[in-house]
């Protein structure tokens, strides 16, 4: 018997709306049911491409925007061999942002690289089989405390983050397909709540059939 491949589960969303959180317990959860996922986020500060990045979301270094924006990139492709490997090996994984917080943060940006030439660099990467966003109100993320210290941790600059995710899901709404491209879950209530309902979904997303072979790359 050949083995299924891994679902490729991608979460974006809002600062505050409790991603990092949620991931980790629905990974949790996956594994305690026996579905064998692994965890994953970017940026992932732990190689040389992520330390630079850490250290510019720190204030440790400046870097041009378009530089930076190809440094996120690449540290994605530095992983391209580890998802690929993984989701073959038949373990799911559960990623913690991915290309369209790349896309998204750069095209906020005031006078910064055009929101077209800030999706090239993703082209190929593998395309996750579900992208769930995690949607928060204003009033709830003001309700959750305040920024960090981070680059982009402010309101402002937020506001214009989630602009730029509303135009990249609808430019891939209306790319085609007769499903909706993104599965939006509001996590303004209980997080326990959140976590069904995003648990409800991943599990009946590895339950359905899937392609034997690698994901598609992303266009
Ligand atoms: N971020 C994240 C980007 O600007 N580009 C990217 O490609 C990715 C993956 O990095 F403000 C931003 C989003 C956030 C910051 O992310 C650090 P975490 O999730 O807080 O570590
Ligand atoms: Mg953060």
């Amino acid at each position: 018997m050949t083995t299924k491949r891994g679902l490729f589960v991608v979460l974006e969303g809002m600062d505050r709306a409790g991603k990092s959180s949620q991931c980790r317990r629905l990974v949790d959860h996956l594994n305690s049911i026996g579905h064998r996922t692994e965890l994953m986020r970017f940026p992932e500060r732990d190689s040389a491409i992520g330390s630079l990045i850490g250290q510019y979301l720190g204030r440790k270094i400046e870097l041009d925007d378009h530089a930076v924006h190809l440094l996120f990139s690449a540290n994605r492709w530095e992983f391209r061999p580890h998802i690929l490997d993984t989701l073959a090996s038949g373990v799911n994984i559960v990623c913690d942002r991915y290309a369209y917080s790349g896309i998204a943060f750069t095209a906020a940006k005031a006078d910064g690289p055009d929101f077209h030439w800030c999706c090239q660099p993703e082209v190929g990467l593998p395309a996750p089989d579900l992208k769930i966003f995690l949607s928060v109100s204003p009033e709830a993320q003001a309700s959750r405390g305040g920024f960090g210290a981070e680059r982009y941790e402010v309101a402002d600059f937020q506001r214009r983050v989630g602009e730029a995710y509303a135009r990249l899901m609808r430019l891939e709404d209306q790319a085609g397909g007769s499903c909706p491209a993104w599965l939006t879950i509001n996590a303004d209530g209980a997080f326990d709540e959140v976590q069904q309902q995003l648990a409800k979904a991943v599990v009946a997303a590895i339950d359905c059939p899937r392609s034997a072979g690698p994901p598609a790359g992303l266009r």
